[in-house]
């Protein structure tokens, strides 16, 4: 790249972070994509002057739920135009949703659904995740090999929720499928049975206000669901993915699964360090606008997820936006007699993710700024097979950037929010940094507090094999799996 060549768009004098390194220069872009980084390049078409900003990979959350049917068959309160209207103005230039298969539903119609949903509204990027509820022999053979052969190279599965749970042996069929056909499982680690059981004692002595729902997800049915999770992945030798986690313990089942040389990754989110469970604890049902599912825990929890976030035993830092009303169509469906159990689980999040842990981890100096790249952009594309055109800023790569300004503080208030929500739980916080201008494949979508996309602008981003399944394909097996299928060769 010479630099008298013209570009579309210009990003000038910058401070440039990437996941491994800040530097200074200009980026150069032609046809959406980083085709220069180097200093004093040449004007473009347009170039935007990024002094006294911090440039950086725009972030992808791999984490959210858009228009989707929860478990409890309560709707989003966010579609694929707010969903991806609030990502982009906090930063996220890429989001990952779920979609969704619920019992008796074919999953070639659940994908179709999905992405026509997206396709017509999404402002920025798109994948898919696959949440499995039916792991029956269709959809072991034929749909979900088809799924991941169009890019949906991840799924979810649940260990609770009644319409939900797959069993051991069901989650063993699961990770016997991932591994052939290279696909990352994520799963919702909690036991079913201990949070059933202590909802119906709290229950029957009439404590249905929003804190017990904190109580009936004890955090051992974090632990023991994790620890579970663990041991499958560890009997096959096939990397899992434990998605929010919340507990200080759970943290420590990873970290040590991890030192054992398991193949476990994990995520956590904005809830687990900035809410405890005193947030549920509020007069009337105020508390709903915190459950979410594994709830919010204590100061030692927060610091645990602090120091795994840190030392990289939590990897990704999503925000599993699950966004509901506070009222009969989400939180309420029972108005002032709705019990924790009747609540939609969920909190909102894809807006502030970025920006809380921008002022939280960078401004204070918990994290460094490479850290904050790769726990909310980098690290994702890894693991979501996106890389390496997304998630960095590299010639090559997507220009999809958020130029933050370190310098200006907000308080933090619904109304600003993109959202359909109709509250946060961040309320009032004062947060230092903010993402001014967003770039989506070079396309500047927000600047000046103002969008600039046309509905359905978003594309959908057929993803790679996640990096964890690709190192597993080149490494050598351990567990009983492949020891069994060399007996079986031999
Ligand atoms: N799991 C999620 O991933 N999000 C919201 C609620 C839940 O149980
Ligand atoms: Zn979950
Ligand atoms: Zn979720």
């Amino acid at each position: 790249m010479t630099s008298d060549m013209p570009f579309d768009l210009t990003v000038r004098n910058g401070r440039i972070s990437t996941d491994t390194e800040t530097f200074e220069a200009d980026i150069g872009i032609k046809d959406g994509v980083i085709v220069a980084i180097e200093k004093n390049l040449s004007p473009g078409r347009e170039d935007i002057d990024a002094a006294g900003r911090w440039v950086l990979p725009g972030g992808i959350d791999s984490h959210v739920h858009v228009e989707q049917l929860s478990g409890m068959g309560v709707m989003c309160a966010d579609d694929f135009h707010s969903a991806t209207v609030s990502a982009v103005f906090g930063g996220t230039t890429t989001i990952i949703p779920f979609a969704a298969q619920h019992r008796g539903m074919k999953i070639p119609e659940v994908i179709a659904d999905y992405a026509k949903l997206a396709r017509e509204k999404a402002v920025i990027d798109y994948g898919f995740h696959l949440i499995l509820a039916n792991p029956d022999e269709t959809a072991l053979t034929v749909d979900l090999p088809e799924a991941i052969r169009n890019g949906i190279t991840s799924l979810k599965v649940y260990m609770t929720y009644d319409k939900l749970k797959l069993d051991d042996y069901q989650l063993l069929d699961v990770l016997e499928l991932a591994d052939r056909e290279g696909a990352l499982v994520m799963l919702h680690a909690e036991n079913h049975d201990m949070i059933r059981w202590l909802a119906q004692r709290l229950i029957e002595r009439g404590l249905k206000a929003p804190k017990f729902h904190g109580v009936a997800h004890d955090p051992l049915a974090e632990t023991e669901a994790t620890f579970r999770a663990v041991s499958l992945s560890r009997l096959l030798d096939v990397p899992v993915l434990i998605v929010h986690v919340a507990g200080q313990e759970t943290v420590k089942v990873i970290r040590d699964a991890r030192a054992l040389g398991a193949q476990v990754h994990a995520e956590s989110c904005p809830q687990y360090l900035f809410l405890t469970a005193d947030d549920l604890d509020q007069p009337g049902l105020e508390g709903a606008k915190f459950c979410c599912s594994p709830p919010p825990r204590d100061g030692a929890s927060q610091e645990a997820v602090w120091e795994g976030l840190k030392d990289g035993t939590l990897g990704v830092f999503s925000s599993d936006h699950a966004p509901y009303r506070f009222d009969k169509t989400g939180k309420l469906p029972k108005g002032e007699q709705t019990g924790f159990k009747d609540m939609a689980n969920g909190v909102p999040g894809i807006e502030l993710r970025m920006p809380l842990l921008f002022s939280e981890g960078v401004m204070t100096g918990r994290i460094s700024i490479e850290q904050f790249v790769a726990l909310t952009s980098t690290n994702h594309a890894r693991m979501y097979g996106l890389a390496p055109k997304k998630g960095t800023i590299a010639i090559g790569a997507d220009a999809d950037l958020a130029l933050w300004n370190p310098a200006r503080e907000t308080t933090v208030t619904w109304s600003m929010l993109h959202d359909n929500v109709g509250y946060t739980p961040y309320e009032g916080r004062t947060l230092r940094g903010w993402p001014e201008v967003v770039l989506s494949r070079g396309r500047v979508v927000v600047k000046d507090n103002t969008l600039n996309a046309e509905r359905g602008s978003g594309r959908y981003v057929p993803r790679g094999k996640p990096e964890p399944m690709q190192r597993k394909a080149a490494g050598t097996s351990q567990g009983a799996l492949s020891a069994w299928t060399k007996g079986m060769t031999a």
